[in-house]
């Protein structure tokens, strides 16, 4: 029997929100064909931030100036080839590879290979800092990021996918947890987070609501949104997250 189509996990309230892909609606945007996009967090909701699927057909395409804004690009499935800049370099990123594109850069996604790919992004204003030299093109994969133990605890993993630098008013990492290994403490914090689950199950507490999440499950936590994530499942859990960084909290 199959569930009944009015039933769905997902939520959005004013300080989170919980999309699950049951939900997910195409969004069509300029720049992209042959492709599925999916805005699953925006301004539209209260983030300061944007994130999307991108489900590219083997012939599909995206292409862009990121303006004022910066984007990252990771690769879920299949692979992309990334042409960037004026010149329109090529370089092939496969899935766990990511590309870091800052503001007012020309960029180009095409499916390698001749395959199917899917690809979530972060896009945000880029706010310039005093006596901080913009961010350059920055092009890595996952595997090569060595994963640190958070506060001390081997089975919670964190890999800084961007570098640690005053230049980057954003983070995007990858936390990987054994299964029953959880948030030491419920945080509670000025940045905001956007996050994709990539493997795995467990519960997230989001201000004082709890939620059964699995993989391909999307979280949006606004600022000082309580929060705590325990990893319940037999297999390891994973999710990618973007957050806020780097720059003094009231405008200069
Ligand atoms: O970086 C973080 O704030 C991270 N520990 N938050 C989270 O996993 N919800
Ligand atoms: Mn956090």
């Amino acid at each position: 029997m199959s569930p009944l189509p009015a039933i769905t996990r997902t939520v959005v309230k004013p300080r989170h929100a919980l999309i699950a892909p049951d939900g997910h609606v195409a969004a069509p945007l300029p720049g992209w064909r042959g492709t599925r996009c999916v805005v699953l967090i925006s301004p539209a909701m209260g983030a300061r931030f944007t994130q999307m699927l991108f489900e590219m057909e083997p012939k599909g395409e995206g292409m862009g100036e990121t303006g004022e804004r910066q984007v990252f690009f990771y690769v879920l499935s299949g692979a992309v080839d990334a042409h960037i800049g004026a010149g329109q370099s090529r370089n092939r990123i496969p899935a766990g590879g990511y590309a870091y594109f800052p503001s007012h850069t020309r960029w180009a996604l095409r499916p390698a290979d001749g395959q199917a790919a899917r690809v979530v992004a972060f896009e945000k204003f880029y706010e310039p800092a005093d006596g901080v030299d913009a961010p350059g093109v920055f092009l890595w994969n996952e595997r090569e990021v060595p994963g640190q133990p958070f506060l001390g605890d081997p089975d919670a993993l964190l890999q800084v996918l961007l570098p640690d630098r005053p230049e980057f008013d954003m983070a995007i990492n990858v936390f990987r947890y054994k299964p029953g290994a959880r948030l030491p403490f419920v945080e509670t914090h000025v940045m905001e987070h956007g996050l994709l689950m990539l493997a795995g199950e467990g519960i997230y507490r989001l201000g004082d609501d709890w939620y059964p999440v699995a993989a391909g499950d999307v979280i949006w936590m606004a600022a000082y949104c309580p929060q705590w994530f325990a990893a319940i499942g037999k297999s390891p859990a994973a999710y990618l997250y973007y957050k806020d960084v780097n720059r003094p909290i009231l405008p200069v």
